[in-house]
């Protein structure tokens, strides 16, 4: 069936539950019967983007290229999942303006720093509190948290199902799916 195309943007701390719940929406998008595609980073980091470091310079040059990136496939008619970290408010909204108004959907995966340190499902906050990766999300390099996206999810009080749910209901009532 038919349905229409959009920019889904994730953004969180590392550990804030962007993959997962993407990953999840990808799978509920998919029992509905919606062709969607997944930008993160295994198949963006890895491969267009290999190029690119976490300094400053280099994540705004990440989030431009899969900006880029994203108003291709909504322009090819496609649902396009997007799962990055994007700290900054100016790049993001950079992004929001490639697209038609209705087009970009901010999602901001909400967990406190404390919790996404404690889930650290990679080990990366323990390797960054002991100086190994310098410029660590939250820890030595800043997130800029959305002012107002289009919805908010605080993933240490939903569950992902629940979360899913949240998100379907809005595109539904977009008329996007
Ligand atoms: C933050 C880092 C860093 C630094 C490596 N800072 O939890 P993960 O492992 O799987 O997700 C993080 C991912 C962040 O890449 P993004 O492309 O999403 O970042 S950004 O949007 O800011 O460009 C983390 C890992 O890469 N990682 N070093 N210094 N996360």
């Amino acid at each position: 069936k038919g349905h229409g195309s959009a920019l889904i943007w994730f953004t969180g701390l590392s550990g804030s539950g962007k993959s997962t719940l993407a990953n999840a929406l990808e799978q509920r998008l998919v029992t509905l019967g919606v062709h969607s595609f997944l930008l993160d980073g295994d198949n963006v980091r890895l491969g267009l983007n290999k190029d690119l470091s976490f300094s400053d310079h280099d994540r705004v040059e990440n989030i431009r290229r899969i900006g880029e990136v994203g108003k291709l496939f909504v322009s090819s008619g496609t649902l396009c999942l997007s799962a990055f970290i994007s700290p900054f408010i100016a790049d993001r909204e950079q992004v929001r303006q490639l697209l038609p108004q209705d087009k970009f959907i901010e999602v901001y995966v909400d967990a406190p720093l404390a919790v996404c340190e404690s889930r650290d499902p990679k080990g990366l906050y323990a390797k960054a509190r002991a100086g190994e990766i310098p410029h660590f999300t939250g820890i030595d390099s800043p997130y800029e948290a959305p002012e107002t996206p289009e919805i908010h999810i605080k993933t240490d009080e939903l569950d992902t199902p629940a979360a899913v749910d949240a998100i379907i209901t809005y595109l539904v009532a977009q008329g996007i799916i």
